[in-house]
């Protein structure tokens, strides 16, 4: 029995369902018995049901479960969430052997399922693939390690270094598939924060459109309420919230608090800027296109000196039609 060859397999299973499942992770799981895979099943959608129980429910029942060998990617939960707790379905199917990729480092479950499941007396493995599982569950584990949400800058800037005209409008800076890139990058994310201005200038959707299924991104506007205009696009459904708090680390304890692992924030030189100088900026991203305004703009240029200025590496940089994307850390 490769358990390597097998818990990529899991992997596999599980981030087919990376747009759907978050701020929850994505868990995949197999059922192995002579020789091989007899069953698989995946964590598909925020809410549903879990990785462990989608698998074992359907195993052929013939088979006799000492036999049965289950993998799976993350610990198996233990305590009652949206779901009950897949170590109950593990021991009442009768699996007597468990390999686990990594240990959830949910407080709710880390190290209580293992615990269940060695109490019951199944044979458990601990630790297979780990890095590959926590970097396709990034996020997920960055907020658990850290206590905050993982925050991502995105900007987009013509050559000269423009983000807007000289009254704050929008231009059209980048490509058609640069959008989209944008979009499924909004896909990948618990939230996506902007500001009073953005919303003003440009009267942005923010919502992600893209051709797959995706659980939609919580718009989260920073202003105070009184401003807000409902006519935007920004309010057209229910996924949005506005707070009104000019303290960023406040902000992030809020999100926080509502349990999302990542926020994207797409808005103006000022509020980015802010993100940029309290030090809450872990990733940022500039789409660049090849064209000048040619005049005078609303520009990056105080915000690109941070990026260089300060500890960030650029980590990759490729282009997209014409334009080029940079993505730069803050390690
Ligand atoms: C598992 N298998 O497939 C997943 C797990 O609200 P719930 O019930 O969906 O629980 C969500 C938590 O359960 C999540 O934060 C993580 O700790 C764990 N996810 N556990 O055994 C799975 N998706
Ligand atoms: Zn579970």
């Amino acid at each position: 029995m490769d358990i390597k060859k097998l818990m990529a397999e899991a992997i596999q299973l599980s981030i087919e369902h990376k747009y759907k499942t978050k701020p929850n992770p994505v868990v995949g799981a197999l059922l192995y018995a002579s020789g091989k895979i007899v069953s698989s099943g995946a964590h598909e959608y925020f809410g549903g049901p879990h990785a462990e129980v989608n698998c074992i429910e359907k195993v052929d029942p013939d088979i006799k479960k000492g036999e049965l060998t289950l993998f799976c990617t993350l610990e198996p939960c233990n305590h009652t969430g949206k779901t009950p707790p897949c170590t109950e379905k593990i021991i009442s199917s009768g699996i007597k052997k468990i390999v686990i990729g990594v240990v959830d480092p949910n407080p709710l479950v880390s190290g209580q399922g293992i615990k269940k499941l060695k109490d019951a007396g199944i044979d458990v493995t601990v630790g297979v693939l780990e890095e590959e599982i926590k970097s396709s569950n990034e996020f997920y584990f960055f907020k658990h390690e850290n206590k905050r949400p993982f925050v991502t800058i995105k900007i987009a800037q013509t050559l000269d270094n423009y983000a807007a005209d000289i009254n704050g409008k929008p231009i059209k800076i980048t490509s058609e598939k640069s959008n989209q890139d944008v979009h499924n990058t909004r896909a990948l994310h618990d939230v996506i924060v902007t500001g009073g201005n953005t919303l003003r200038n440009d009267d942005p959707t923010m919502n992600v459109r893209v051709d797959f299924n995706v659980n939609q991104p919580k718009r989260i506007l920073l202003s105070s309420e009184i401003n807000a205009d409902f006519k935007l696009n920004f309010f057209k459904d229910e996924h949005f919230q506005i707070i009104d708090d000019a303290d960023l680390k406040k902000v992030i304890q809020i999100i926080y608090e509502q349990n999302f692992n990542s926020i994207l924030v797409e808005a103006g030189p000022k509020l980015v800027e802010s993100f940029l100088k309290d030090d809450l900026c872990d990733r940022f991203i500039s789409y660049q296109s090849p064209n000048r305004l040619g005049d005078e703009g609303i520009s990056w240029s105080s915000v690109l000196n941070i990026i260089e200025k300060n500890r960030f590496n650029l980590t990759s940089s490729y282009t997209i039609d014409r334009d080029i994307k940079r993505v730069f850390r803050n390690d």
